[in-house]
């Protein structure tokens, strides 16, 4: 089928490595822009300024003791506002660890985020949005985005007679949606996941944040292969490279991957996009990368921000002038620490609840683990697990 941008065959009837462009580094156009209104340019800007400054704060709470580790996606936001705009809200995203933009965007609050990384077991989901937990084991969630899919093109995923995954009922053309790293491509569950969605048609769309680095591990050094979209064709579905730090480009290919995913005419198809990106910051909270990068590197990369190259396009084009962007950055700051106070208010979970939602239902095995933590809490008391 071809679409209103230009045509979808020129977006996937391309060489694996011709890389799809609408902004270059200055915000220039080289492309052809999305159909947008206004509107919805400047709110996927706000989108990525949201980002931004999430990730700055929640750094600096790791930093201070008051959140567990926590991987930092600056650089990132401009792949997942991107694409994550582009979902319906009965659509599902299946995400890695790092996507704080892409699900907050599908409806996953900035608390409930921050919530996951303080420990909290009500965090990393919510009752009202599609968002899977975040796959913290690379790759896992590949398979189950086609499962999903699988499930959608079935006719539902949820409903009150047993449905696993959550009980919301699921309209047939939700698309499943999954979000990982360059190095997940390496893992079996990768070749499993689009393997099966490629010979079983399913409405799904594999989004590769390739940031350049798994850890220490650089993208040469993780596959021979000359790009990670043109894996794709050991599949029998269209791969495409994308630009992953210009927004609009990566929004008009996720457009295309989606409407052919949910297409009713034709059989539904599912695309693998390589989103070709940096991440500015450290792996984790945990890792420094000065160990195993040059900083050179980073600087260069630093030229192609995402935000400051839509920001030129939406001023020149009259989008955007100094009062919006005031207005933005206020709003955004407020937003981010209303988040804060309201995750760091919530009540800590009683640590029993560690045990529950392990499986759908609790096993003898977990039961027994529980006994066992009681006894201890019982006679070493709760401030004992705290103590080197
Ligand atoms: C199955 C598995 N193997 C190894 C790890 C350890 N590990 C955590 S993150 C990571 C690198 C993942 O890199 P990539 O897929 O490119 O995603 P990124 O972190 O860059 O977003 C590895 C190897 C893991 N979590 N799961």
């Amino acid at each position: 089928m071809t679409g209103g941008e230009g045509g979808h065959d020129a977006l996937f009837d391309r060489a694996p490595d011709d890389r799809v462009r609408v902004l270059d580094e200055s915000g220039a156009l080289v492309g052809t822009p999305p159909d947008m209104s206004d509107a919805e340019l400047v709110e996927i800007y706000r989108h990525m300024r949201l980002a931004r400054h999430f990730d700055e704060r929640a750094v600096t709470l790791q930093r201070q003791g008051r959140m567990g580790t926590y991987p930092p996606m600056a650089g990132q936001e401009a792949a997942q506002v991107g694409s994550a705009v582009v979902l319906d809200d009965e659509d599902w995203i299946v995400p890695s660890y790092r996507e704080h933009a892409a699900v907050h965007v599908h409806g996953l609050s900035l608390s409930e985020i921050l919530l996951y990384w303080m420990g909290h077991g009500a965090g990393g989901w919510g009752a009202d949005a599609n968002v899977f937990p975040a796959a913290v084991p690379i790759a896992t969630q590949i398979p189950h985005t086609t499962g999903l899919a699988m499930a959608s093109k079935l006719g539902g995923c949820g409903g009150e007679d047993g449905g696993v995954s959550g009980n919301r009922p699921q309209a047939g053309d939700a698309v499943a949606c999954a979000y990982f790293g360059d190095g997940a491509t390496s893992e079996g569950d990768f070749h499993e996941g689009l393997n099966m969605a490629g010979v079983f048609d399913v409405p799904a769309v594999f989004v590769c944040n390739n940031n350049g680095w798994a850890i220490s591990v650089p993208r040469e050094r993780q596959t021979a292969s000359p790009t990670l979209a043109g894996k794709a064709a050991a599949y029998g579905i269209d791969g495409v490279q994308v630009d992953g730090m210009d927004p609009l480009a990566t929004y008009r290919v996720m457009r295309a991957a989606v409407e052919k995913a949910r297409d009713p005419d034709e059989r539904p198809r599912p695309t693998l996009i390589e989103a070709v990106q940096y991440r500015f910051g450290a792996h984790t909270t945990a890792d420094d990368p000065t160990v195993y990068r040059d900083e050179s590197e980073v600087a260069a990369w630093r030229k192609r921000d995402p935000i400051p190259r839509l920001e030129r396009f939406l001023r020149e084009t009259g989008r955007l002038d100094d009062d919006r962007i005031d207005e933005i950055e206020a709003d955004v700051r407020a937003q981010v620490a209303a988040a804060i106070e309201r995750a760091e208010a919530t009540a800590r979970p009683d640590p029993e609840t560690l045990f529950d939602d392990v499986y759908a239902v609790r096993t003898a095995e977990l039961d027994r683990q529980r006994a066992t933590m009681r006894r201890l809490r019982d006679r070493y008391g709760d401030d004992a697990f705290l103590r080197d």
